[in-house]
């Protein structure tokens, strides 16, 4: 009884810093993504992508990258010459997790008038970055093909604390025998108002899709 209480609290705590964190980033003009997945499903390669695609459009990416150990995620950005801010919780206990305050404090590192959209590349794992508000504007869970069509049923808090669902690996769909129906109607069945964008982070095949929604978003 006593752990539940103090998880609760734990929650509680962090869902007020988050909501202080979203209005100091609105207030500043920086949208925020928080990007969450299994480990593996693509959410550098997507990041990676994505920001090569905004500077062309004059927008000014950031990242705050989250790893329990390495900076290797971090690394394959250097050469974008991007402000990134590296969180590894490994020496803190090992979270699986990125909280707002924590966010928050990478973000102090920036210069939020250099920034038009703030990408958090979340530790991978589809349960406990769900369970904690980062502050962000939006969350986008992504799920890969290989992963198979049921992980929305099994894994639904992600699906429901997220606006947006990028199916990745879309190139891998007929190697695999991946019934791209079903993965959607799963993830449309817990969480029917999420956005789904299929795509192939390696071909680039939907990727307009996802460009598109975020100009929209940073539009408003
Ligand atoms: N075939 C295929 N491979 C992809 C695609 N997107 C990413 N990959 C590959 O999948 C592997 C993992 O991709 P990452 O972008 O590192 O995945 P991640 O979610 O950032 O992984 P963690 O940070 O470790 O959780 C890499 O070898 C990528 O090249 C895709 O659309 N198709
Ligand atoms: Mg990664």
């Amino acid at each position: 009884m006593k752990k539940i209480k103090i998880m609760k609290n734990v929650l509680q705590a962090n869902d007020e810093i988050a909501q202080n964190a979203r209005e100091y980033f609105s207030k500043n003009g920086v949208f925020v993504i928080n990007v969450m997945s299994s480990p593996g499903s693509g959410k550098t390669t997507i990041i990676k992508r994505t920001v090569v695609e905004l500077k062309k459009l004059n927008i000014r990416p950031a990242l705050i990258e989250g790893d329990i150990e390495t900076q290797l995620d971090a690394a394959q950005f250097t050469k974008f010459n991007i402000p990134i801010v590296s969180i590894n919780t490994g020496p803190f206990g090992g979270d699986c997790h990125l909280e707002a305050g924590w966010v928050k404090q990478a973000s102090d590192d920036m210069d939020l008038d250099k920034i038009d959209i703030l990408f958090i590349e979340n530790i991978g794992n589809l349960v406990c970055p769900a369970e904690f508000d980062t502050g962000a504007h939006i969350n986008v869970v992504i799920l890969s093909t290989p992963e198979g069509e049921d992980k929305p049923l099994k894994y639904p808090l992600m699906f429901t604390s997220s606006q947006v669902n990028i199916i990745n690996k879309c190139d891998l769909t007929e190697i695999l025998e991946i019934d791209l129906e079903t993965m959607k109607k799963n993830a449309l069945k817990i969480n029917p108002k999420i956005k789904i964008i299929e795509m192939s982070a390696k071909t680039g095949d939907g990727f307009d899709k996802w460009i598109n929604y975020l100009k929209k978003k940073l539009k408003k």
